[in-house]
């Protein structure tokens, strides 16, 4: 995969020596190109983020999570149609997903797009079973719903890019995933609440270890797992001054984040979530 270099100050004449302050310096998994696409489309594929042990790795993970949390696991899936099984704070609970906080061919590509002040978002799995009594997708949907109309001059629109990270291929029996080109720009509308196909959508159908990146606005939705399971994690970025996601309830208070800030570096806090802006 092809890279280049770029650079940031952050201007902080005030304490130059602020976490902020520093130079940045990003080696991007991308090219400029891809980056303007990405810009202007909502969405840029990447085939094998993980291969090999490293994607059996995080296989395994999840499932020895799905074996622990088997009580949400099975209400989740109970009912007739639904999103199926969302475990979420991955991070808090297996050191695989804690070694993702610095995954450079999607925190590069973050800091690209919204600069170097990032912060994780959340991590988490959605996970969808086969069944003839049950019906597992999504409706069209959306990541940050908090666009005001009409939009006043000095609005934040808000920015994530939330990595759709596939674990198992998608084909027709798990499920593509659909995504509508350049509709993360649709900022005077909402997604409808609806499971058809839409006029311009694009199904994307990756490879396990492959993945989908996203601005959280762009409108998607996940197609219905008919005959495998599917399991798919959901790395997310936002500006490092943004509230984190308010899905899952509250942090494990054990949780392994916990700890691992004990000894964490500036860079490390800032990506949990502590300081990062001035
Ligand atoms: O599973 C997918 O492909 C997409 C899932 C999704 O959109 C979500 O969990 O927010
Ligand atoms: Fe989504």
């Amino acid at each position: 995969m092809e890279r280049h270099k770029l650079q940031y100050e952050v201007l902080n004449q005030h304490n130059p020596n602020a976490e902020t302050g520093q130079t940045w310096e990003v080696e991007v998994h991308a090219t400029p190109e891809e980056l303007q696409t990405f810009a202007e489309t909502g969405y840029l594929v990447r085939e094998g983020l993980f291969q090999g042990e490293s994607l059996q790795k995080l296989r395994d993970a999840l499932e020895h999570l799905e074996e622990r949390e088997w009580e949400k696991r099975d209400s989740a899936i109970a009912g007739k149609k639904g999103w199926g099984f969302i475990p979420r704070h991955l991070m808090d609970k297996d050191e695989t997903f804690l070694e993702l906080l610095k995954f450079q061919p999607t925190l590069s590509i973050a800091r690209a797009m919204m600069g170097p002040l990032v912060r994780l978002r959340g991590l988490s799995a959605r996970i969808t079973y086969p069944g003839e009594d049950r019906e597992q997708q999504t409706p069209w949907h959306q990541h940050m719903r908090v666009i005001s109309n009409p939009i006043p001059p000095w609005f934040s629109r808000p920015h994530c890019i939330d990595c759709l990270i596939y674990l198992d291929d998608l084909n027709e029996d798990t499920g593509a995933v659909a995504v509508v080109p350049n509709s993360h720009n649709w900022l005077d509308k909402a997604t409808p609440n609806s499971y058809e196909p839409m006029e311009g959508e694009v199904e994307l159908r990756v490879k396990a270890g492959g993945g989908v990146l996203i601005h959280g606005n762009l409108w998607h939705r996940g197609l219905p797992t008919l005959n495998a399971k599917r399991r798919m994690l959901i790395l997310s970025y936002t500006p490092t001054w943004l509230r984190k996601s308010p899905h899952g309830g509250a942090q494990p208070e054990d949780g392994l984040t916990h700890s691992f800030l004990e000894d964490a570096d500036q860079e490390e806090r800032m990506l949990l979530g502590v300081g990062g802006y001035s």
